[in-house]
């Protein structure tokens, strides 16, 4: 699958703010920081799309994007930001829960986990309740040029252990891991 158009269609606060499409849907999922805009804004090619920022927990949002007229992504607030208060943590994860669960077209989430930590405690979290849930997903290992060649292979051997399940490795520096994961996502959609 190639990316021939991309667009920002709207930011929502919670699932019934988000357009109702029959556009098959991703949601992206992974803490703050981890590059999720990013992955955005490198396979559309455009790297205005979707902010990105050092500073982890800006966006607070589901920011929903459309490619191709054919399906979308939903960029999904990051988890385990620190200087949030525990009544916002709250009601931010009732608004993702709800759209996780609920979300009609959503077809996969993808979870994103930085490729140059050990497993997370708050990605372990996540995973568990994906799976609890029977959610369907994928994981993604991002920032892989900050890894040496020599750790890619340990690293991926490592994740998929934990996860059970195969791993995808992704870089905004290098374009070469994009196809594979657009193969990928190709499967979900329906037309
Ligand atoms: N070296 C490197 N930096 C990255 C990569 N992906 C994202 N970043 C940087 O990590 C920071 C957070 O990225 P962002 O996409 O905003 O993360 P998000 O919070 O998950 O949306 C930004 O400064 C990005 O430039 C990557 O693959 N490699
Ligand atoms: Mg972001």
């Amino acid at each position: 699958m190639k990316i021939k158009q991309a667009k920002f269609l709207k930011s929502a606060p919670a699932l019934c703010d988000c357009v109702e499409s029959q556009l098959s849907e991703f949601a992206l999922i992974g803490r703050s920081n981890v590059g999720k805009s990013s992955f955005i804004n490198t396979i559309s090619n455009n790297n205005k799309l979707a902010k990105t920022s050092n500073k982890p927990g800006k966006t607070k949002l589901i920011n929903l994007y459309e490619f191709n007229n054919n399906f979308i992504i939903a960029d999904l607030p990051g988890y385990g930001f620190a200087n949030v208060s525990y009544n916002v943590q709250n009601i931010w994860e009732k608004n993702l829960s709800q759209y996780l669960l609920k979300r009609e077209n959503l077809k996969l989430l993808i979870q994103f986990i930085d490729s140059r930590h050990t497993i997370q405690k708050n990605d372990k979290i996540m995973n568990n309740w994906i799976e609890y849930n029977n959610l369907k997903s994928i994981i993604i290992l991002t920032k892989i040029d900050l890894i040496s060649k020599n750790d890619i292979m340990k690293k991926v051997k490592y994740f998929e252990k934990e996860f059970e399940k195969k791993v995808f490795l992704f870089s905004n520096k290098f374009k070469k891991y994009n196809d594979i994961i657009l193969l990928e996502l190709d499967k979900y959609i329906v037309e």
